[in-house]
């Protein structure tokens, strides 16, 4: 390895030892470990070429990776091998691996798990391709001036990638808007513009290196020759005007997850992965297969929300079009192929364009869409249409066209059949099935929580790695005392290391002896970080009106970002950010209570985090959070939760039995009969005299001192409309947080409830969740390849 190392450095990076960065080390620590996986991928891909073995497409807009290097040498490893090998160099290989810089390729849960996902076909050795954009600027880096969230834009390639191939030679013109002709039957698409689609390569390789995926991300290049003559005549900015349209397109990624886009940019650049996605996937199978008609027998789709969901119709128009199958022939075999996974009810996330700009951007795509909509009402005459009021649904199209369409958790997927598609499920009753989703326990524990993951190894082998239901064995030690302590000891460690790092970050000493309570997330108002801060406030209150009691110390941790145009998130980032400066200088409290909030919330602090976290807050209002994966890590690390039944805290709850999970709150049933109710947070404030002191001191500007009127439209908007039900469910919450310190107090039986969380999650890796996927959408066979060699 150090050999290796050395060799990069002097070689691809023409660099020499004595004058090389703490960059220059890690990219070649890359390069070698890269080195390692090449030839399992290679072996992987002629086997499955060999075999023609059905393959799986994971079709997404984000891939929320994280950094790379930490994660291959696991996998590979090669941990301890390369820690050596660097520090015979002379290098400290902690700071190596952070050099890396975070690739945050998405926005939050859905392109996390996309990430997860291509672990796990990996260590399962499904084949298969993760398609998807190699954005230039991925998720925007957040900064606090004076509370407030400000975005900057990310850079994540200014240095070498060296992860990733380059494939200029694999390249697809994708085309926009111009005209569609129609003569002898058959349509004729003249786009008016054309990008080239060009593909970069990232080699995935599962657990132990035995098999390796590809995640093939496109990037968008100007179709057009250079235009000299502009260029010659001193009109630069002509020469390079195509070159920045066609880049644009995978310039940034989109920073929301809930707005609706409407902006004909998204809409291209969900045309333009998708395209390039499917006419790699039809050259893939019609270089060794000859009848498009047995597509179905070897590919498998999955859209990773309706963000891909364009895929039906190109699917369609390329065999209708260009391989002369009749349409509706073209339909079936495209249904066949399809999946659909859903990720949120929310109606403002949910995909709409108007047919104007559709039309406009892709108008044989409309067409099509307009022939599939007949299709569906000929075959179920009253069928809800994907094209209604001027706009064309993409959840309704996502349905239609898919074989399968998937929720992310049980109470999700009942949700899914019960509102938004109940029309279409009454029709087809069998398409929705449920695939819990799940967590890769390599980067969620074994890779992120060292002390933990030696403590496991240590008393039950190293099998939990690849089978995390061998976890279940821990469950015999809740009563041990010794390996309680341990398991204690473990999580102080983390919480130590996490102090040290809050008071390098943010300046504040915090008590590792306190409960780390923590919120990580995406900031909206349905996961109600506003609850959190507003109970934080009253803890503040009893506290200062008793410092004498018995308290439980406690740091309330909050990480996450704002989309940039949803004002009342950032309303409630600039809240936090307002108590905590006021909470963190009160000499009344002190050490009893603490508010942090790191700014830039990315994978990386989630790393960070997670190990050191007592208390994990899961408390969306219950039928709102598709499932949640964070809730999964957190309790796979030995925190316990405290929760709504929403989600997979549902079955989170299950597995870690009642009496290890601290629930609270409306039930999502619950929650629709209350918004009927006139004027049910007025009056849940008015019988709350904790919360109504609170809003109080909120709006009077007991936390904005500078202006006294920040929040008065904030907790207005809690009296006259407080559609998440922060209100009504805060008594409960605030009841059951005393209750969490309560158990707290008694240490022991804290550690005992946290193992029994540690020892359950095992049916929450994404192995369990790529099997049902594996099994009742793709029908692909999960080979286990530990065989391999
Ligand atoms: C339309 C567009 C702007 C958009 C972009 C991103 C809409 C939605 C999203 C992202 C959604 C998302 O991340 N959903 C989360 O998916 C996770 C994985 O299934 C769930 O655990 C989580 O509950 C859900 O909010």
């Amino acid at each position: 390895m150090k050999e290796e190392i050395l060799r990069h450095l002097c070689k691809s990076l023409g660099k020499d030892a004595a004058h090389s960065s703490v960059h220059d080390w890690r990219v070649a620590l890359s390069l070698a470990l890269r080195d390692r996986m090449v030839d399992h991928w290679f072996r992987s891909t002629r086997e499955t070429y060999e075999t023609r073995a059905k393959r799986v497409y994971y079709l997404s807009m984000e891939f929320l990776i994280g950094r790379l290097v930490e994660d291959m040498a696991a996998n590979l490893g090669l941990v301890e091998e390369a820690r050596a090998a660097l520090t015979e160099l002379g290098q400290d290989y902690d700071a190596v691996v952070l050099n890396e810089p975070d690739a945050a390729l998405g926005n939050g849960g859905l392109g996390r798990l996309a990430a997860c996902f291509m672990d796990l076909l990996a260590s399962l050795g499904i084949p298969a391709y993760g398609y998807g954009i190699r954005y230039e600027h991925g998720l925007f880096k957040q900064d606090f001036v004076d509370g407030r969230q400000v975005e900057t834009a990310e850079t994540w390639l200014t240095q070498r990638n060296p992860w990733e191939f380059e494939r200029p030679e694999v390249q697809f013109r994708i085309g926009f808007g111009g005209h569609v002709d129609h003569h002898d039957g058959k349509a004729y698409w003249h786009p008016w513009e054309t990008v080239l689609a060009t593909a970069y390569d990232t080699p995935v390789v599962g657990w132990q290196g035995k098999w390796g995926n590809t995640l093939r991300l496109w990037s968008a290049r100007p179709a057009s020759k250079f235009d000299l003559e502009s260029f010659n005549r001193g009109d630069y900015l002509a020469a390079g005007r195509s070159e920045a349209l066609a880049r644009t397109i995978s310039r940034v990624l989109y920073p929301d997850d809930t707005t609706e886009a409407g902006k004909e940019l998204r809409l291209k650049q969900e045309y333009f992965f998708t395209a390039a996605s499917i006419m790699d996937l039809l050259r893939r199978f019609l270089s060794d297969h000859d009848d498009i008609r047995e597509l179905p027998q070897y590919v498998a789709i999955q859209l990773n929300d309706t963000h891909p969901a364009i895929a039906g119709p190109e699917l369609v128009r390329l065999m209708s079009d260009e391989h002369n199958l009749p349409m509706d022939e073209a339909i079936e075999l495209a249904r066949r192929c399809l999946g659909y996974t859903n990720h949120t009810l929310l109606p403002e996330a949910l995909e709409r364009w108007h047919v104007g700009l559709l039309g406009r951007v892709l108008p044989r795509h409309l067409e099509i869409i307009r022939a599939i909509d007949e299709d569906q009402q000929a075959r179920h005459p009253g069928s809800p249409r994907i094209l209604e009021h001027d706009h064309v649904h993409m959840g309704e199209l996502a349905f239609i066209m898919a074989h399968k369409v998937n929720g992310v958790s049980a109470l999700h997927t009942e949700l899914v059949k019960s509102t938004v598609f109940s029309d279409l499920h009454r029709i087809h009753p069998t398409r929705i099935v449920n695939q819990t989703n799940g967590i890769t326990p390599r980067r969620w524990l074994h890779t992120c929580n060292a002390p933990l993951s030696n403590l496991i190894t240590r008393e039950i082998g190293d099998g939990w790695v690849a089978d995390l239901e061998k976890l279940k064995a821990l469950n015999q030690r809740t009563g041990d005392r010794e390996f309680l302590d341990a398991f204690s000891a473990a999580k102080r460690q983390n919480k130590t290391e996490l102090a040290d790092w809050i008071a390098q970050t943010c300046g504040i000493a915090v008590d590792p002896d306190a409960m780390f309570d923590v919120q990580i997330k995406r900031i909206h108002e349905y996961k109600r970080q506003l609850m959190n801060i507003l109970e934080t406030v009253a803890l503040w209150n009893e506290m200062r009106d008793a410092p004498d009691a018995e308290w439980t110390p406690r740091v309330k941790i909050f990480g996450g970002k704002a989309a940039p145009g949803y004002h009342v998130a950032k309303q409630i980032i600039h809240l936090i950010n307002d108590v905590a400066r006021v909470i963190n200088n009160d000499p009344v409290t002190g050490d009893l209570l603490k508010v942090v909030f790191p700014a830039n919330y990315n994978v990386t602090m989630a790393e960070r985090l997670i190990p050191a976290a007592d208390l994990s807050e899961q408390i969306s209002t219950a039928g709102k959070e598709a499932s949640g994966t964070g809730n999964m890590k957190f309790a796979l690390n030995g925190a316990l939760t405290i929760g709504t039944l929403d989600g997979a805290n549902v079955e989170i709850r299950e597995h870690v039995g009642s009496e290890n999970f601290f629930l609270f709150g409306l039930t999502a049933r619950e929650v629709v009969e209350r918004r009927h109710v006139h004027g049910y947070a007025r009056a849940a404030i008015e019988a709350s005299p904790r919360l109504s002191r609170v809003l109080g001191q909120i709006a009077d500007g007991q936390f904005s001192p500078e202006d006294s009127s920040r929040y008065h439209g904030l907790v207005g908007g809690l009296y006259d409309h407080d559609y998440f039900l922060v209100t009504c469910d805060f008594d409960s919450y605030f009841d059951t947080q005393r209750r969490a310190d309560q158990v707290y107090r008694n240490g022991s039986n804290w550690a005992a409830m946290a193992l029994r969380n540690t020892a359950s999650m095992g049916w929450f890796s994404s192995d369990r969740t790529i099997r049902g996927y594996a099994r009742d959408i793709w029908q692909v066979d999960a080979v286990d390849r530990a065989g391999l060699e």
